[in-house]
């Protein structure tokens, strides 16, 4: 069911919104009227049965959580071949010979760690023309980092969405407990919006009880709409989602949550570095035409290459925001920051092994 809220005025603007948007088959699931500091209010959460493609352009009006259009699988894959083709055509126009000594030691360790054939080909082109160019120059435009730190992420609704046990629950307890130690005045709320994992369930409860956050539980996109309507007065909240099975999407799951209409949220995609390179390609099909926000590396402790970051950031686009690199829920998480991705890409280095100041893990 496709979920969305609207705001307005009165009831009739209200109405009339929810008609031009959604069509004459839409369901008025809620109603609350007040009276506020600009005058008197309306709000009502409006559903819809079936996929609403009209809604996509302007669900939250920017349509980052756009459903996938049809087809988009089947036409992914296509693509992902026609890559592969062209990558073998192209791959003797990789001329290590024509780089500095230095940076064909690069790319060959690169190639190595896994960084894909099309990755490394934008990389020999860019470092061609500068033969004293270092590589980082390059990835460093390739990979964009952006902090889990408040002043990168000011928007108030953050969600983890990821495969099963990649560390999604842990890495929401993460962000909360850094959030909580930067800005103790900070009210934060928690939502439990996978109801399948009871141990899930038990960890995110205790964490919000022990640091003083708010819990709340949402198993389906009228129980999410009515538990973000009523947290509307906290600081910051945290969704945990549920993971996707084979044949789902994430923009199937942003659909059946109600999340296209949430405002003002952020989705991090929680992936462990230790995928093999076509189960990651089959995760940017399920999630990345949905996930606008980040990419979040688990389990950096258990990888033993990590070429993944730099083909995924490619990939999706999006930047990382955060690493985490063992079981413990606490010291286990940090705000990125690009010198520890070349670390870990090169030197095989956890942000624990060094940690720089001010970014002790949380
Ligand atoms: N080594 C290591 N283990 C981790 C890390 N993050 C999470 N884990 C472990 O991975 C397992 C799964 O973590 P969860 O946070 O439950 O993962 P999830 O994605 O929420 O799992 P589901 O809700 O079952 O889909 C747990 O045993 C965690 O302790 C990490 O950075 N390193
Ligand atoms: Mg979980």
């Amino acid at each position: 069911m496709q979920v969305k809220t609207f705001t307005g005025p009165d009831t009739k603007t209200v109405l009339g919104r929810i008609k031009q948007e959604m069509g004459l088959d839409a369901v008025i699931l809620s109603k609350h009227e007040g009276n506020g500091e600009n005058g008197p209010w309306c709000e009502m959460t409006a559903g819809l049965e079936r996929a609403v493609k009209t809604l996509d352009a302007g669900g939250n009006g920017n349509g980052k959580n756009a459903a996938s259009p049809a087809g988009w699988n089947e036409w992914h894959r296509e693509w992902s071949l026609i890559k592969e083709h062209l990558l073998v055509l192209m791959k003797p126009g990789i001329r290590l010979e024509d780089l500095s000594p230095r940076q064909r030691v690069a790319l060959e360790y690169l190639e190595r760690e896994g960084v894909e054939g099309t990755v490394l080909l934008d990389l020999f082109g860019r470092l061609r023309s500068t033969p004293h160019a270092s590589v980082l120059e390059p990835l460093s435009d390739m990979v964009s980092v952006k902090p889990w730190e408040e002043s990168h992420w000011p928007e108030r609704v953050h969600a983890v969405a990821g495969p099963y046990g990649a560390g999604k629950t842990s890495t929401l307890v993460r962000m909360a407990l850094s959030l909580r130690s930067r800005r103790p005045d900070m009210s934060i709320c928690i939502v439990n919006a996978d109801s399948e994992r009871g141990n899930g369930r038990l960890l995110l409860k205790h964490y919000a009880e022990l640091s003083d956050m708010a819990y709340r539980e949402a198993s389906d996109g009228v129980s999410l709409a009515n538990v973000l309507r009523e947290s509307r007065q906290f600081d910051r909240v945290l969704i945990d989602l549920p993971g996707l099975g084979r044949q789902d999407s994430f923009s199937a799951l942003s659909t059946r949550m109600g999340l296209c209409a949430a405002q003002d949220m952020a989705v991090h995609l929680v992936l462990a570095p230790s995928y093999a390179p076509q189960q990651m390609a089959s995760f940017m099909r399920q999630y990345a035409n949905g996930c606008a926000g980040s990419i979040i590396w688990t389990k950096l402790d258990e990888a033993c290459t990590f070429g993944a970051v730099v083909n995924m950031a490619v990939s999706s686009g999006l930047p990382v925001s955060a690493l985490s690199f063992g079981p413990g829920l606490k010291n286990t998480l940090t705000p990125a920051r690009d010198v520890m991705l070349w670390r870990l890409l090169f030197k095989h280095q956890l942000p624990c092994d060094t940690p720089s100041r001010g970014d002790a893990a949380i």
